[in-house]
């Protein structure tokens, strides 16, 4: 699996970094045969942009390489991914959204995931700031807070959110670039979880449903 992963990744790479769209659409189909769409969608995907952003960092790439790159993924991903499934798991409120800046993918990704996994939740998009969250958590009454965060200066500013959060009854779990690179930078800014992935976010908001029982 590793290994085929690895090949349909050096693949989706060059594909993406020509902007050839149809090569790129053909490949994730390709790797279908290794898996669920969820699991080609995050570990192929997550992957391959990772490497180009390691490409970008090292000045190999423009911005630009980077940024067709990611809206190249998005539109895939938009076209495999399932909807949601109709059989919805009970549980109590929970939202999902992007914390302060625009870096789509992963949160589409985990929220597509739970989706189709059958938990129900509302996605509040990108750009989220402290005081928007802590309003929305409050009129919603939300229970579990799914937040994706790219950018280290935001990552930083969670903490702000928890303390600003503190009295309400609601967990905050965390995921995304910051935390993959340091994987004791969660509990510093005092999130209630951290998830690498997807498959860890439905073990996560499976084992604090079963806590709020
Ligand atoms: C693609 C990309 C972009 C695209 C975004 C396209 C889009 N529509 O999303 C573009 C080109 C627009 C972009 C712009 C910028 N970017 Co950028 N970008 C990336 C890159 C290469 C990949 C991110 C990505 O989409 N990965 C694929 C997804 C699927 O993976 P993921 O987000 O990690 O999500 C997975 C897991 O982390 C997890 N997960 C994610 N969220 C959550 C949440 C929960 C609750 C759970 C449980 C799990 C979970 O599950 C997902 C699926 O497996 C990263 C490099 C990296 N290593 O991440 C840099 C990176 C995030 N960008 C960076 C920067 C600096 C920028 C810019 C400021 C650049 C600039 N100078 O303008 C701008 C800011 C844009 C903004 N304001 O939002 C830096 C941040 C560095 C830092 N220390 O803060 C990074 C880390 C690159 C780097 N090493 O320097 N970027």
């Amino acid at each position: 699996m590793m290994d085929n992963l690895k090949y349909y990744s050096e693949k989706l790479e060059s594909a993406i970094l020509s902007l050839d769209k149809n090569e790129a659409q053909k490949i994730f189909e390709d790797a279908f045969n290794l898996g669920t769409p969820i699991l080609i969608a995050g570990e192929l995907v997550s992957k391959t942009l990772k490497k180009v952003g390691d490409s970008w960092e090292k000045g190999n790439l423009a911005l630009s390489q980077v940024y067709m790159s990611g809206i190249i993924c998005e539109e895939l991903i938009d076209k495999i991914l399932p909807p949601q499934s109709s059989d919805r798991i009970s549980q109590p409120k929970m939202a999902i959204g992007v914390f302060e800046d625009y870096h789509l993918l992963g949160k589409r990704i985990v929220y597509s995931t739970l989706r189709a996994s059958g938990f129900e939740l509302t996605d509040l998009g990108g750009g989220l700031s402290v005081e928007t969250l802590v309003d929305v958590v409050v009129k919603e009454n939300i229970k579990i807070l799914l937040l994706s965060v790219l950018m280290l200066p935001s990552a930083l500013r969670i903490k702000e959110l928890k303390k600003k959060l503190s009295g309400i009854d609601v967990k905050v779990i965390v995921g995304g670039a910051p935390f993959r690179f340091d994987e004791k930078l969660w509990k510093e800014i005092e999130a209630d979880g951290y998830g690498k992935d997807s498959s860890d976010a439905i073990t996560i908001v499976t084992q604090l449903m079963e806590e709020m029982k």
